[in-house]
């Protein structure tokens, strides 16, 4: 039985891949943080399968690694943990790049230090943030970076001492630099979550608003469920080499959100310009997302397309499986599904408030 250690198996993506490596029979372990509440809401029905283990241990953290790493003695390490928001990262660039370029040194020394530089293979999560300011349309393997956030910068040091660690001391590791990929367990803040929640919220009367950044940002986004099969493929490749991993198609926020709204019955109408934009509700007139400085970034990536050509060719994996719409749909109708269960949820405790004021119940 192989085992694997995914580092950030809370997150939207090491949830997913802990699934798919289960199913695959691995041994699965992951490494989770202390906090003072509880975040495992994605992988809390994989606790108690007989294969899958939790340890504490932070990127921060070199002996904590060294520790887990050395006690587990994986066949392959997914390191997924980081610091992921952009937006974020201009807050915070200190810790992100103590996290997301430090980080995957640490988790490199960890295995050489424990004598498992000739077996164990790693897999970064490296991220088409690294194309920035792009310099070529689509993006692949060969187009050149320009990082343009605290977040791409730190993410480009964890890319280039992958690639050094390979060529120095002969391991196999690898970085998957994947373009946007989205789910129903995407972070409530990424763009596309923030859409999906916000349209199934104004649909059903929890909120008057949503309010956007940058709304002609171009995005590749995929279904994060497709992707985590290529963090496997690339590590079951014969030769450790890099990949591009995206669908080949591009869409701008305002379509996400045109499409997203459409899902829930609202057809919106975007007038105005820059901060002026607006979407409106074709059948009432009602303004239902407005443009928000405080979502604009100090610099912003607005034009990625990646071209998946190599991975589809020597990897054999399939880009499209799950379409733009399907996606959205995917997710737009899981948001439906939540937020119906947390007004039924308040439904109940309201009725029961009103019992208990009128004494019915005891
Ligand atoms: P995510 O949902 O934000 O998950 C990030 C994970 O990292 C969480 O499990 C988080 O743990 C963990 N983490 C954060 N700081 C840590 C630290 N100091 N020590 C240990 N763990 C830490 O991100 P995701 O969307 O699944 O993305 C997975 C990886 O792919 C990230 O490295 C991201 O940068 C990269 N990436 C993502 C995309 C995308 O479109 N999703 C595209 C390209 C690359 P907590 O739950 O405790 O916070
Ligand atoms: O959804 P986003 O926050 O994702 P972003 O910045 O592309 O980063 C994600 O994908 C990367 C891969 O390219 C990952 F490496 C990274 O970890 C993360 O998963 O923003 C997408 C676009 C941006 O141009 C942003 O300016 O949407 C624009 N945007 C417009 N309004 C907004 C908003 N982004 C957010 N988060 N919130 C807004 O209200």
């Amino acid at each position: 039985m192989k085992s694997a250690l995914i580092t950030g198996i809370t997150g939207q993506d090491g949830s997913f891949l802990a699934e798919f490596l289960l199913e695959k029979g691995y041994d699965v372990h992951g490494t989770i943080r202390r906090s003072s509440v509880d975040f495992r809401e994605r992988i809390a029905h994989l606790e108690g399968h007989s294969r899958f283990h939790l340890h504490y241990a932070d990127l921060g953290d070199s002996m904590s690694l060294i520790q887990v790493i050395g006690k587990i003695r994986p066949d392959e390490i997914y390191n997924l943990a980081a610091q992921s928001h952009v937006q974020v990262s201009f807050d915070a660039p200190e810790f992100t790049a103590d996290v997301d370029a430090t980080g995957v040194l640490r988790i490199l020394e960890a295995v050489r230090q424990c004598g498992l530089a000739k077996t164990c293979r790693i897999y970064q999560a490296s991220t088409s943030e690294l194309y920035g300011k792009v310099e070529q349309v689509p993006q692949s393997e060969k187009t050149p970076f320009h990082p343009y956030s605290p977040y791409a910068v730190a993410k480009l040091y964890g890319y280039w001492i992958i690639k050094e660690y390979r060529e120095a001391y002969n391991m196999f590791c690898c970085s998957g630099i994947l373009f946007n990929h989205e789910s129903e367990r995407r972070g409530e803040t990424f763009v596309t979550r923030k859409i999906t929640l916000a349209a199934a919220r104004i649909k059903q009367g929890k909120q008057d608003k949503l309010y956007l950044g940058n709304l002609s940002s171009l995005r590749d986004w995929g279904y994060a469920k497709d992707y985590v099969e290529c963090m496997w493929l690339i590590l079951q490749n014969e030769k450790p080499e890099d990949f591009v991993i995206a669908t080949g198609e591009q869409h701008s926020v305002r379509e996400f959100c045109q499409l997203a709204f459409h899902n829930v019955g609202i057809e919106l109408e975007f007038k105005g310009e820059g901060a002026n934009e607006k979407g409106i509700d074709k059948a009432t007139g009602k303004v239902l997302v407005e443009v928000s400085s405080d979502f604009y970034r100090p610099t912003d990536v607005v034009n990625l397309l990646g071209d998946p050509s190599k991975a589809k060719r020597e990897l054999g994996w399939n880009p499209t499986k799950t379409s733009f719409e399907q996606l959205v749909k995917i997710m737009v109708d899981a948001d439906m599904a939540k937020v119906a269960a947390e007004r039924e949820s308040e439904r109940v405790k309201t009725n029961l408030a009103a019992y208990l004021e009128k004494g019915i119940v005891k």
